[in-house]
C-alpha cells in the first residue's frame, strides 16, 4: 500500500550552536533520500546551516540541496498548504498562520514535537504521548529519542555502517583525508578529537597529554574551546595550524562539513563529542568516547550525564568490566564539572588511557547492540503512518 505520508514540513529554531540545525538537517535528509518524502526544512539562521552543509547559500530564502527544499524561516511567513507530517524541532514555536493552515486541511498532518536525547527511564514513558490543542482540531505528538526499543530511537543513516566500513578498509580514503587534516600522524600517537564546550578541566588534560609516556595528536575543530588551548600554549592557534609541547601535537581544524566530521571520529582512537548529535555519531563511530553534555541551569544536565552513563556500563545486555566502567565514570564525572574541583585529579587521565583496550571493545559492542534496533527516521514514519 503506498505510503499515506508524502510531504513533510520541518521548523528549525537555532537556539545556539549547532546541534539543533544538525538534527533536522539529518532529519530532514534522511526523510528524503531514505523515505521518498518532499521535505521543507524551515531555518531561522541559515549561516549555522551553512556551517555544517557548505552547499547551502545563506543569501537565499528558497534553495533545494540534497533533496530538501530549505527555506529561510522569516516573520513574514507566506501562506501554503502544510505537509502530511509536521515536525518542530526541540519545542520551537510554529507560526501561527501555519497552525491555523493544519487545522483546515481535510485530513490534518500528523504534528510531531521532536525532543531532546536523553538516556533517562522516563523517556519510555512520554514518547509517542499525545498533547491536544485547547482550540483546534490538531494533536501534538512528543516524539523522544532514545536508546531503547520503546523511545523513538537514535538517527542513522540506513548506509552508515557502509560507509564507514569502506572507509576504514581504504587506505586511498583515508590517505586523502589526513592529507586534508595536514598530514598522517605519528604512528605511534594516540590520535584525539576534540570537540567540548568551555571546560574548566581541559588544561589539565592537555598538561597530562604533555607530561604522558606516550604521543598524543589532538584534532581539534574550531569550538569554544579554542581560547583554553591558545591560554595553554601560549600562543594563537588559527586553523590549520599545529602546536607542540612535550608529548601532545595539537592541530585545530577549520570547523569541517557534517559528513567529514563523521570521518574525523571514524580516523580517532578517541573522541571527545558534546551535545547531542556529535555525542549519537560517536557512538555510531564505535570508538571510545567522552561527553561534554549541555550545560543547563541548576545542573539540570548531571541526571541526564548519569543516566547515560548506567546505560552505557549496562551495555544493553554486554556490560563493561568494572575495570574501565570505574575510570570512564570518574572521567566524564570531572570532564562534566561534576566534582568540588572543576578539575582532573592526578592519575585520572593515566587510568582512563590504561582501561583504552577494554573501552574499544564496548565500544563496538554498544554499537553493534544499538544499531539492531530500528532508527529514528523508520519510525517516525512508521508512527506518522498509523496516526493518518
Ligand atoms: O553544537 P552543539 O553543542 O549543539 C547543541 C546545541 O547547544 C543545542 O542548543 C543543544 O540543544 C544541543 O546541543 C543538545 O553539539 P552537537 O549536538 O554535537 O551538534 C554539533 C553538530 O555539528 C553536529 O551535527 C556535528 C556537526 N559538526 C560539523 O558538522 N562539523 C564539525 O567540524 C563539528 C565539530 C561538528
Amino acid at each position: 500500500m503506498p505510503s499515506p505520508v508524502k510531504r513533510c514540513d520541518i521548523f528549525c529554531h537555532v537556539i545556539d550552536n549547532f546541534g539543533d540545525v544538525g538534527v533536522c538537517w539529518r532529519l530532514a535528509h534522511q526523510l528524503a533520500r531514505e523515505h521518498g518524502l518532499a521535505v521543507r526544512l524551515w531555518v531561522d539562521r541559515l549561516e549555522t546551516l551553512a556551517a555544517i552543509c557548505p552547499a547551502i547559500d545563506q543569501r537565499l530564502p528558497v534553495q533545494e540541496t540534497d533533496g530538501v527544499e530549505v527555506r529561510h524561516w522569516r516573520a513574514d511567513f507566506p501562506q501554503l498548504v502544510p505537509g502530511d507530517l509536521v515536525i518542530e524541532g526541540f519545542a520551537c514555536r510554529v507560526p501561527d498562520a501555519f497552525v491555523a493552515a493544519m487545522a483546515a486541511r481535510d485530513r490534518p498532518p500528523v504534528w510531531i514535537n521532536l525532543d531532546y536525547l536523553s538516556a533517562e527511564d522516563w523517556v519510555e514513558d512520554c514518547h509517542a504521548l499525545p498533547s491536544p490543542h485547547p482550540s483546534l482540531p490538531l494533536v501534538k505528538y512528543f516524539f523522544f529519542p532514545g536508546f531503547t526499543e520503546s523511545t523513538g530511537g537514535l538517527l542513522r543513516e540506513r548506509d552508515l555502517e557502509q560507509r564507514r566500513l569502506a572507509y576504514l578498509a581504504s587506505h586511498a580514503q583515508q590517505v586523502d583525508f589526513w592529507r586534508w587534516l595536514g598530514g598522517p600522524p605519528r604512528a605511534d600517537a594516540l590520535i584525539v578529537s576534540l570537540f567540548a564546550y568551555p571546560n574548566t578541566a581541559l588544561a589539565d588534560l592537555l598538561a597530562d597529554w604533555v607530561r604522558g609516556s606516550s604521543p598524543v595528536c589532538c584534532l581539534a575543530p574550531q569550538s569554544q574551546t579554542l581560547p583554553s588551548i591558545e591560554g595553554f600554549l601560549g600562543r594563537a592557534l588559527p586553523a590549520g595550524e599545529v602546536g607542540r609541547r612535550g608529548q601532545l601535537e595539537i592541530r585545530t581544524l577549520p570547523f569541517m562539513a557534517q559528513a567529514d566530521y563523521d570521518k574525523l571520529l571514524w580516523s580517532c582512537d578517541l573522541n571527545f563529542v558534546r551535545g547531542e548529535d556529535s555525542f549519537v555519531r560517536a557512538q555510531w563511530a564505535a570508538k571510545p568516547m567522552v561527553w561534554h553534555i549541555y550545560p543547563q541551569d541548576e545542573t539540570a544536565h548531571l541526571p541526564k550525564l548519569h543516566a547515560f552513563l548506567d546505560r552505557y556500563c549496562g551495555g544493553l545486555g554486554e556490560s563493561l568490566p568494572e575495570s574501565a566502567a570505574a575510570p570512564l565514570r570518574r572521567l566524564f564525572t570531572a570532564w562534566n564539572g561534576d566534582n568540588e574541583s572543576g578539575k582532573l585529579s592526578a592519575g585520572q587521565w593515566a587510568e582512563f588511557a590504561a582501561a583504552l583496550p577494554e573501552l574499544r571493545r564496548h565500544a563496538l559492542n554498544w554499537q553493534n547492540n544499538l544499531s539492531k534496533q530500528q532508527d529514528l527516521c523508520t519510525k517516525l514514519v512508521s508512527f506518522c503512518c498509523s496516526k493518518l
